[in-house]
């Protein structure tokens, strides 16, 4: 089976660095495929993406260096088996509460006699090859995302269950649950966050979390996360964007509100 490069990495504590993709494009997703990140997660969470369109960006992904990972909409064993058959080698799984749940998950992506994953590999034999089945227990990776007062109340209990190979920390939903807002100070959250990570230190499990931009990822990081989101594609495209317009007006050559739109349209 074609081997699992971010699990590789994960297991050397090589830093990780990962694309995440919320716009319905397979070019998108094959561009930032070769953009140089080691993986690239599709959001079929708050990504405006459906499933036909997570199978052609996990096609478009496929010729790319990038490892697929997808982050499902919830904790849904018929879904994640779906991400699974057209070919992630990774499931995010967001709002995981406690161990239970975290079980439920690495259960979804095992197949018996281990889990409960249904046979059908699909593109799962396309991309992995045609020993997928043998060795997709060990391969593919259960990734539950660590975003709520409970899942961080019972933590170790989450990260003592057998086949988490990463939990990835949802800053935003955690700001929310401990500060009441994402904008402003997120003092009680950001005391949550390294709580978790101390105790997947401690556990030797790995961790990721989603940032904001390149330079909170660098700090995030810094501060001993294994992998690291540096915001989405359609955050980086604005920033590109912006930063564009900004380099032509600031020149003088163009009016500083010319065609600007307003209010987000
Ligand atoms: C969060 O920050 O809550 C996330 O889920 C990031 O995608
Ligand atoms: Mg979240």
């Amino acid at each position: 089976m074609r081997p699992n490069l971010i699990q590789k990495r994960l297991r050397e504590r090589q830093p990780v660095l990962n694309g995440w993709l919320s716009i319905p494009s397979s070019y998108l997703a094959e561009g930032m495929g070769h953009a140089g990140f080691h993986s690239v997660t599709v959001d079929m969470q708050h990504g405006m993406i459906g499933f036909a369109d997570a199978l052609h960006m996990l096609q478009a992904l496929s010729a790319t260096p990038a490892t697929p990972l997808v982050r499902v909409s919830r904790l849904d064993g018929a879904e994640i088996m779906r991400v699974l058959d057209a070919g992630s080698y990774g499931v995010i799984c967001p709002m995981i509460r406690n161990a239970e749940d975290a079980k439920l998950l690495v259960s979804s992506c095992r197949y018996p006699p281990s889990g409960t994953r249904s046979f059908g590999p699909a593109r799962g034999l396309l991309f992995g090859g045609p020993d997928y089945v043998d060795h997709a227990n060990d391969t593919i990776m259960a990734i539950p995302m660590i975003e709520t007062v409970e899942a961080v109340d019972c933590i170790d209990d989450i990260l003592a269950v057998d086949g988490v190979d990463m939990i990835y920390i949802g800053p935003n939903d955690t700001a929310l649950a401990y500060d009441g807002q994402v904008v402003g100070a997120r003092t009680r959250a950001e005391a949550a966050i390294a709580h978790v990570l101390a105790r997947a230190r401690v556990a030797d499990v790995a961790t990721g979390i989603f940032c904001s931009d390149a330079g909170d990822a660098a700090q995030r990081m810094a501060q001993g996360f294994n992998l690291v989101t540096p915001g989405n594609d359609m955050g980086l495209l604005k920033s590109a964007a912006t930063h564009a317009i900004a380099s032509i007006t600031s020149r003088g050559v163009a009016p500083s509100d010319s065609g600007a739109a307003s209010g987000g349209y």
